[in-house]
């Protein structure tokens, strides 16, 4: 890592430029058009105190367009998709954030080998331990300023870069642990080992929880105890499809996790009560949502899409919730693939509308 890096430094090899529509530049917006819907105390719709920013009113956006954590071309093209349906422009004008980061969608083309062979069993090691050294190096750079981290993924894999940076700055900030609450069907906690696929977007909590090791930077050694979690700061929500070396990973580490069974028996209401009271009002959260944990009737456009999920409002209620706390540091929106759209593009369409949504909840908005 480079604590050195301004940001918009040039990177030591600059990545493959994609012109967007995105951020200006501390381009806050202090009121909208009718002025009504700005808190100027916080500067967003909400009025929740922010208990571990020292500037809650700035967006550190992280746009990563990677899609080697799993075989399926289109994912990384997500951020320009959901950028060009408006989300940035609504966080700055709408909830009022000053966005930060870069004017780019990451490609990191210049980080991919063109060779690049299995490693105890995984696909695209090296691409993948680079890529999200990378985004670590991206994200530290923003949450060490003490501002809300927003990443665009990108496949799951990318979260080994988002948790890296956010808790290693986390540590470094404030002294203390990060938690995280990882919403998905899937728990993507196989070792290299366990995993079936060999790809890595099943693999990122192992990584970052210590359960699975690698000495190597090329594979991933590059990570150390600061950039790491707790076991027993991890909370699931949402999972339905979960390996059988999953189930037993979950098990015998005692790792809390709600399935769509505990949300079908108690509520999300409960559930969320649950979750955050296991981690507790004085931690920061991380929060890592993968789309495919909405029910595809709801996020079609996924690359491992489960029937059985939650229901937009229930995402959306998550994202509300864990903004309530004021704990909140980070946001990752992953697997959104706007090229896999079943029937027509209506359900990419769709997709993209639910990811923008989830987003807007967890950075403030409020249906009242
Ligand atoms: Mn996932």
């Amino acid at each position: 890592m480079s604590p050195s890096l301004l940001i918009n430094e040039p990177e030591t090899a600059p990545p493959v430029k994609k012109p967007t529509t995105f951020v200006q530049h501390n381009s806050r917006s202090s009121s909208t058009s009718n002025g009504s819907r700005i808190s100027q105390t916080f500067g967003t719709t909400s009025m929740i105190e922010s208990k571990f920013l020292s500037h809650p009113e700035e967006l550190g956006v992280v746009a990563v367009g990677f899609s080697g954590g799993q075989c399926k071309p289109g994912v990384d093209a997500a951020p320009s998709a959901l950028i060009e349906s408006g989300l940035l422009t609504q966080l700055r004008e709408e909830l009022g954030y000053k966005l930060y980061g870069d004017d780019q969608v990451h490609l990191y083309t210049d980080l991919v080998p063109k060779d690049d062979p299995p490693h105890r069993n995984m696909k695209n090691p090296r691409a993948v331990s680079s890529v999200t050294k990378r985004i670590a190096d991206q994200v530290y750079v923003q949450a060490k300023e003490g501002r809300l981290v927003l990443t665009l993924g990108g496949d799951h894999s990318i979260a080994i870069g988002t948790i890296g940076g956010s808790a290693k700055a986390i540590r470094e900030r404030l002294g203390r642990e990060m938690a995280v609450i990882w919403v998905d069907a899937h728990a993507d906690i196989n070792t290299p080992e366990t995993s079936g696929s060999g790809n890595i977007h099943g693999m990122p909590v192992s990584f970052l929880t210590g359960l699975a090791k690698e000495d190597n930077p090329d594979f991933f050694g590059w990570l150390k105890p600061e950039n790491q979690i707790s076991l027993k700061k991890l909370v699931y929500i949402g999972l339905r499809d979960v390996d059988a070396g999953e189930k037993r990973i979950l098990r015998e580490n005692g790792i809390k996790a709600f399935s769509m069974f505990d949300i079908d028996r108690h509520g999300i209401g409960r559930v969320m009560e649950m979750a955050l009271a296991h981690i507790g009002s004085d931690t920061p959260i991380h929060l890592s949502f993968d789309v495919d944990a909405l029910d595809p009737m709801w996020a079609p456009s996924t690359g491992t899409p489960v029937r059985g999920g939650l229901t937009l409002r229930e995402g959306d209620y998550i994202c509300e919730c864990v903004h309530e706390t004021g704990s909140l540091v980070a946001v990752d929106l992953v697997e959104v693939n706007p090229s896999l759209a079943p029937e027509t593009d209506i359900g990419a369409h769709e997709t993209v509308r639910a990811g923008c949504s989830l987003v807007r909840c967890a950075l403030g908005e409020s249906l009242l």
